[in-house]
């Protein structure tokens, strides 16, 4: 069963009562301490392969009840980690108002409004993230943090632009294909690595964390549109419930070391 919630009865606090491995010492997110975290010179600048042209595959958005979640195909790949992991989908994380938190992941104590994931798993050990997800090395997911600038950001509207056709839970349409490099930071080489979990029941501890050092700029408009488009019930159901706030909290980093790519 799926009815896991951020609040009240099924809410995070009580996920382990159903899903053990929630409550396990390797989970995610954390708050990523910069004076404790290690630099490590040999990480080398993370490579996207095949994200300029997701392809003839249709890319399809969906409003699962938890997030906006993006279909990805596997010939969207990521180099320059341990292994060779294939895109599988991607999916946001964020707060009530611009002013609130909504990232999981936090820089010295800092939220950011919104916090993007691109989820990956290992295609050369494992045949799909179905498979991967029960394994330590199956996941390679990339953070990457949003804040508010001043100017539209034009490769957030392919996505955005489209939320009130999925305003209601299990709604999905058809996008067409856009680069999705766009979506990620100018600065592919300056990352913080940690091994930790999916940030969601049912929490397995199969994650390579990749969480980028610089933030991307949308607008206020866009992200305004992202807290206020959705709903996380069902077209036919009440009540019918706003989709935000949909961040785990940190958790203990417990004997994890955090790499950084940077100094
Ligand atoms: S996250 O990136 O750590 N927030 C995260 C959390 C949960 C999943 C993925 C990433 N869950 C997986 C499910 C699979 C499902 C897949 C959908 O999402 O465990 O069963 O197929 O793409
Ligand atoms: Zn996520």
């Amino acid at each position: 069963s799926s009815h896991w919630t951020y609040e009240g009865a099924h809410g995070q606090a009580h996920w382990l009562d159903t899903y053990p491995d929630c409550g396990w010492k390797a989970q995610s997110p954390i708050n990523i301490q910069t004076e404790a975290v290690h630099y490590d010179p040999s990480l080398p600048p993370v490579e996207p392969e095949g994200y300029r042209s997701p392809g003839s595959e249709a890319l399809t958005l969906k409003n699962n009840g938890h997030t906006v979640q993006m279909s990805l195909p596997q010939t969207m790949r990521l180099h320059g980690l341990p292994r060779v992991y294939s895109a599988v989908q991607l999916h946001f994380h964020w707060g009530s108002t611009r002013h609130t938190g909504g990232s999981e992941h936090r820089v010295d104590g800092q939220v950011f409004p919104a916090e993007l994931h691109i989820v990956h798993f290992n295609s050369e050990k494992y045949a799909n993230l179905s498979e991967a997800k029960h394994h330590a090395d199956g996941l390679a997911v990339l953070g990457i943090f949003l804040e508010v600038g001043n100017v539209e950001n034009p490769a957030y509207s392919h996505i955005f632009d489209h939320l009130e056709d999925i305003e209601h839970a299990e709604q999905e349409i058809v996008l067409s294909p856009f680069n999705v490099r766009d979506l990620l930071p100018a600065h592919l080489g300056h990352y913080f690595r940690y091994n930790g979990s999916l940030t969601t029941p049912p929490c397995y501890q199969s994650v390579l964390w990749t969480v980028f050092h610089q933030a991307v700029p949308i607008s206020a408009a866009q992200l305004e549109k992202l807290q206020k488009s959705l709903y996380a019930t069902e077209a036919d159901k009440s009540p019918s419930l706003p989709l935000m706030d949909n961040f785990r909290m940190p958790q203990d980093l417990n004997r994890r070391l955090v790499l950084s790519s940077f100094p």
